[in-house]
C-alpha cells in the first residue's frame, strides 16, 4: 500500500483502537457495578457508563476501523488513492474525528445518556445529535472517495472484472450509504429539533423505526469486513485458495438486498406496527441467513480443499493442517467457531414465538457479545495484526505471534464466562440495560447475581485481553523491527467456474434493495405517520 494511502488508514486506526480502549475501560466499570462488587463515585452513572461503552465500541471503534479496513482493500487491489479520493478520504477522517470528540464530551458531561440506540423519550443535548450526524457525515464523505476510486478503476479498465476485494469493500460501504439514511433522517428531522424545543413533541414509532431500518444493516456493516477478511485473506494465510469468487460475490449481495427490510425484528413486542409487516419482516430475516450459511458452507470447502491438497486423508485430517500458531489465522478462526453459536442464538431472537421470551432481556446483550464483540472484533484484531506492520514497514515477530493468540485464548475465555452467563441468566428474565438491584430482595432477583458475578469475571478477563491487544498493537505500530509484513490476499481456485458478469451489475442490485426496502417500509410508515394514537403523548408526527 503506497505511503500516503498509509498515513489516511493508520489514522483511521488510532482512533479506532484508542476507542476501543476507552469504551473498554467503561465496559469493566459497568460489569462491576451491574453485579454489585462495585460503587461508583457520586457524579458518574451507570447508564452514562453503558452510553460510552456501546457508543465508542458499537459505533467509534467499528466505523474507524472499518473504513480504515476498506481503504486498504481499495487501495491495495486499484492501485494508490487518487488525489482527490485521498483528500476526501481526509476531510471524511476529520469530520468524524471532530464528531468522535464532541460526542464523547457529551456523554463526558453527562448530557447524553440516552444509549447508543438513543430511544425516544431519552433525551441527550441537540450537540450529541450533531455530533453523530458529523459521524455519519464524515463516513459518506470517507465511502464517496472509494466509490470514486473504484469508478476511476472502472473507466480504465473497461469490461473487466473489478478485483474481489474492491467489489467487497464497495459493496460495505453501499449498504452502509443506504442504511444510514434512515438514522440521518432521523437526526435531522426528529431528533435536533426536538432536542433544541423547536417542537414539542417527537413520532416515538416513527423514530425508533427509522433507527433499527439503520440498526439491523449496521450489523451486517460490521460483519461484511470480517466476511471480507475470511473469504479472501484467510485462504492466503492458510496457504489454500479461494473457492469461488461468484459465491462470494453472490454472498454479498443478498447481504444488500436483504439486510435492511428487516428492522422490524427489533420491534416485534412493540405496538403500533401491524402483525402482518412484522411477518414479512421476519420472513426476509430468515432470507438474511441464507448468505451466512453460503459463506460457512464456502469456508469449510476452502479449508478441506487446501489441507486435502496437501495430504490430509482422513474426514476431519484437513483440520490438523491449518496454521493454528499463526496469529492472523488463530484470531478469525476463533470469530468464525464462535459465529455458529452466535449465528444460532441470532435464528432464535428472529423466531417471533422465541423473541417473546428474550427480548430486552440479557440474552440479547448475550448474542451481541458474540457476534459483534467476538466473532467480529476477533476478526479485527487479526487484520490489524498484519494490517498494521503491513502499514508501518514493521514485522510481525514470533513473540507478537504468541501474545496476539494467548489474547485470542483470553478473548474466548473471557467471553464464554460473560456471554454464558448472559444468555442463561436472560433465559431466567434477567433484564437488559439494568443497574444493579436486587428488586427489593426478591428471590427471582437473588437467584442471577451469581451469573452477573460471572459476567463480572468474564468482563474482568476481557479487560486484560485488551491490555495485551494495546500492548501488541502498539507494538506493532512503533517498536516491532522495520521488515516487510505481506498483505496477504488470496487467489481463486483455478478450477473455480467463471463469474457471472450480472454480480456486477450495480444497478440491478441497487434497484431491488430499494424496490425491497419500499416494499416493506412503505405502507407501515404512512400508517405511523396518520394513524398516530390521538393524543397519546409523543404520538405526533414531530
Ligand atoms: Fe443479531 C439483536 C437476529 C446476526 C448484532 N443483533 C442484535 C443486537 C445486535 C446484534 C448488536 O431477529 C442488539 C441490538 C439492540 O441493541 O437491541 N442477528 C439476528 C440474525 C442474525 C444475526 C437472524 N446480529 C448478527 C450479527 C451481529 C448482530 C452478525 C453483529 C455483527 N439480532 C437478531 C434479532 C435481534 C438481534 C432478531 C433482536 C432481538 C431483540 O428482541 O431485541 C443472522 O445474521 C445470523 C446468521 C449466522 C449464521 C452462522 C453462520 C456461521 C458461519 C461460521 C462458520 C464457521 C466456520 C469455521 C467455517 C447462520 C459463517 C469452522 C472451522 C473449523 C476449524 C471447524
Amino acid at each position: 500500500i503506497d505511503k500516503r494511502d498509509a498515513k489516511l488508514i493508520l489514522a483511521h486506526f488510532f482512533v479506532a483502537f484508542t476507542a476501543l480502549f476507552l469504551g473498554a475501560v467503561a465496559g469493566l466499570l459497568q460489569t462491576l457495578v451491574r453485579s454489585g462488587t462495585l460503587t461508583l463515585p457520586t457524579g458518574i452513572g451507570y447508564y452514562q457508563l453503558l452510553t460510552a461503552h456501546g457508543v465508542l465500541l458499537g459505533l467509534i471503534f467499528t466505523t474507524f476501523f472499518i473504513i480504515g479496513f476498506l481503504l486498504a482493500c481499495i487501495s491495495r487491489t486499484t492501485g494508490k488513492l487518487n488525489s482527490g479520493s485521498l483528500l476526501s478520504g481526509w476531510i471524511g477522517f476529520m469530520t468524524m474525528t471532530a464528531g468522535t470528540v464532541l460526542g464523547v464530551i457529551m456523554i463526558l458531561l453527562n448530557k447524553a445518556t440516552v444509549l447508543y440506540t438513543f430511544y425516544a423519550p431519552l433525551q441527550a443535548s441537540p450537540w450529541y445529535y450533531i455530533a453523530l450526524t458529523l459521524v455519519i457525515v464524515g463516513s459518506w464523505i470517507g465511502g464517496f472517495s472509494m466509490i470514486r476510486q473504484y469508478y476511476l478503476w472502472k473507466k480504465a479498465h473497461k469490461g473487466e472484472l473489478s478485483p474481489l476485494l474492491s467489489f467487497m469493500a464497495i459493496m460495505t460501504m453501499l449498504l452502509w450509504l443506504i442504511a444510514t439514511i434512515g438514522v440521518a433522517v432521523s437526526v435531522l428531522f426528529q431528533f435536533i429539533p426536538w432536542s433544541f424545543g423547536w417542537v414539542e413533541t417527537i413520532n416515538i414509532l416513527l423514530s425508533r423505526t427509522l433507527f433499527w431500518y439503520f440498526g439491523h444493516p449496521l450489523v451486517y456493516f460490521w460483519l461484511l469486513p470480517a466476511y471480507i477478511c475470511w473469504y479472501a485473506i484467510i485462504p492466503k494465510i492458510i496457504g489454500g485458495k479461494i473457492f469461488s469468487d461468484s459465491l462470494a460475490r453472490l454472498a454479498f449481495v443478498l447481504f444488500l438486498l436483504f439486510s435492511i427490510p428487516v428492522g422490524f425484528h427489533h420491534q416485534l413486542l412493540e405496538s403500533g406496527i401491524s402483525p402482518f409487516w412484522k411477518y414479512l419482516q421476519v420472513v426476509l430475516t430468515f432470507m438474511v441467513i441464507v448468505p451466512s450459511l453460503m459463506t460457512a458452507f464456502s469456508l469449510f470447502a476452502t479449508f478441506e480443499l487446501s489441507g486435502r491438497e496437501r495430504g490430509a486423508k482422513s474426514l476431519f485430517g484437513w483440520f490438523r493442517m491449518l496454521p493454528w500458531k499463526d496469529a492472523r489465522f488463530f484470531a478469525p478462526m476463533m470469530g468464525m467457531l464462535i459465529f455458529i453459536p452466535a449465528g444460532a442464538g441470532g435464528i432464535v431472537n428472529a423466531s417471533n414465538q422465541l423473541n417473546q421470551v428474550v427480548h430486552n432481556t440479557l440474552w440479547v446483550t448475550g448474542h451481541f457479545h458474540l457476534t459483534v464483540a467476538s466473532s467480529v472484533a476477533l476478526t479485527f484484531f487479526g487484520i490489524g495484526y498484519w494490517l498494521v506492520p503491513h502499514l508501518t514497514g514493521r514485522k510481525l515477530t514470533a513473540k507478537m505471534h504468541k501474545l496476539a493468540n494467548l489474547q485470542t485464548i483470553l478473548w474466548a475465555v473471557g467471553m464464554f464466562f460473560m456471554s454464558g452467563a448472559m444468555h442463561t441468566v436472560g433465559l431466567f428474565g434477567a433484564p437488559r440495560r439494568t443497574s444493579y438491584t436486587t428488586y427489593n430482595d426478591h428471590p427471582d432477583a437473588l437467584g442471577w447475581i451469581p451469573y452477573e458475578v460471572a459476567m463480572a469475571v468474564g468482563g474482568s478477563i476481557l479487560f486484560i485481553a485488551i491490555l495485551l491487544l494495546m500492548y501488541v498493537m502498539i507494538n506493532l505500530a512503533w517498536f516491532a523491527p522495520k521488515g516487510v509484513e505481506e498483505f496477504p490476499l488470496g487467489e481463486v481456485a483455478p478450477n473455480a467456474e467463471k463469474t457471472p458478469r450480472i454480480l456486477e451489475n450495480w444497478k440491478l442490485w441497487i434497484g431491488i434493495t430499494i424496490a425491497l426496502i419500499l416494499f416493506a417500509y412503505t405502507i407501515p410508515i404512512i400508517d405511523m405517520i396518520h394513524h398516530a394514537p390521538p393524543g397519546s403523548p409523543g404520538f405526533k408526527l414531530w
